[in-house]
């Protein structure tokens, strides 16, 4: 692809997991179709792409069985690698749903000995995204869930969730390692029901923890649209209350399997109004893009999906430019939000409370007032469609 304007640069702080470019096209009915490759020639190839950052489950890059000097010497190593792409470690996170040990979840499993071991190798791994820098700490909860409301009640799960969450708040705080948490939700797969299946259900349960101040969400496009949700309502909603700590960008069809396609790949128009979305209110966490390629490519075929997921964030960023700036659709914005002099609502006053039940709505004349929003979409698509 010629360079230029779309090129990614550190501030746009594009960043992929160690998983998304080392996925090797695995799927559940075929195996592997790309050979294995190093944590630290992922490194290398992000940052020959102008990516900024690289995130990690613990096991992606310490085998779950390594021994201190086996695990020290590979962080050692992917330190170096890091420092000489220019690679940043903004994230880190934990790996609780690959080991079969962890077949009935982690931090909900009915077994006390899992929901120990799922708390132990979590500090470890907190241990390990700190000495990387990581400063977010993402918790997806993958195998967190029931194929039958048979085996517990989803209220004890959400008890055990809260108290592993808050032992690893204290955990951070007393080790002064200064991680914000970002939860991410997901409504199924792999198991058949997992608990805490949207962004939504997160945002109820973080208050009711101890240090709600230290947590927040990790929206993934690709999971709230599994449940052929808006993405970027809930993104606008988290990022309201002040809970937007990290976003996993990728694409989806509707009522797919977890597609993690490229960013934009799917659904451009509506990947654009969330790009708009977090460029307009100036969003400044990681464009982390947990996707993958598809399973028919080769490494050379990698490099092309990472290219294309920050290409396409820019290319949308510049038509978010575009569609802000345009006269027409100014015009219009400033059309239908005008204020025909409606009593104000605002603060509850009883003084204001009297004006407004005085006030005699002319219901004739609000519906005069037009809504040209099929206008205001083509000039959005024309935009898109590049002919405006
Ligand atoms: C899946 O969407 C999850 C895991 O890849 C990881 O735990 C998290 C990090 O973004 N996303
Ligand atoms: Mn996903
Ligand atoms: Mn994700």
């Amino acid at each position: 692809m010629k360079s230029g304007k779309y090129d990614p640069r550190p501030e746009h702080k594009f960043s992929f997991g160690l998983w998304t470019i080392g996925n090797r096209g695995r799927d559940p009915f075929g195996d592997a179709v790309r050979p294995p490759i190093s944590p630290v020639d992922i490194v290398a190839l992000l940052g020959e792409t102008g990516a900024w950052g690289v995130n990690l489950h613990d096991n992606d890059l310490v085998p779950i069985d390594a021994k201190p000097a086996e695990r020290d010497r590979i962080v050692r190593e992917f330190q170096k690698a890091c420092a000489k792409h220019k690679v940043t470690v903004p994230m880190a996170t934990v790996n609780l749903f690959f080991h079969p040990v962890f077949r009935d979840g982690g931090f909900t499993s009915n077994d006390p000995e899992v929901r120990a071991y799922a708390v132990q190798k979590t500090l470890r791994a907190m241990d390990l995204g700190a000495e990387l820098g990581a400063k977010i700490f993402v918790l997806w909860g993958g195998r967190e869930g029931v194929e039958t409301d048979a085996c517990r009640r989803p209220d004890e799960a959400v008890k055990r969730l809260r108290e592993a969450v808050n032992y690893l708040c204290e955990y951070s705080l007393d080790q002064g390692y200064g991680y914000r948490f970002a939860l991410e939700a997901k409504p199924n797969e792999p198991r058949g029901d997992i608990y805490m299946s949207t962004t939504g259900h997160y945002l109820g349960f973080i208050p009711t923890l101890d240090h709600a101040e230290l947590v927040g969400v990790n929206p993934e496009v690709a999971h709230e649209q599994m449940s052929g949700l808006n993405f970027t309502h809930g993104v606008a909603q988290a990022w309201e209350a002040g809970k937007l700590f990290h976003i996993d960008l990728n694409d989806q069809a509707p009522g797919r399997y977890d597609q993690d396609f490229r960013f934009g790949a799917a659904n451009p128009k509506s990947a654009f109004f969330l790009v708009k979305f977090l460029e307009d209110v100036g969003y400044q966490g990681s464009r982390h893009f947990d996707a993958h390629a598809y399973r028919t490519e080769d490494y050379k075929g990698v490099k092309d999906f990472a290219i294309g997921c920050m290409r396409t964030y820019l290319i949308l960023k510049e038509k978010a430019e575009r569609w802000n700036a345009d006269k027409e659709i100014q015009a219009i914005l400033r059309e239908i939000s005008a204020d025909n002099g409606a009593p104000p609502v605002g603060e509850f006053s009883k003084k204001g409370a009297g004006t407004l039940l005085k006030h005699v709505f002319d219901k004739d004349a609000i519906l005069r007032k037009r809504l040209p929003y099929e206008r205001l979409d083509q000039l959005t698509i024309e935009i898109l469609l590049g002919v405006r």
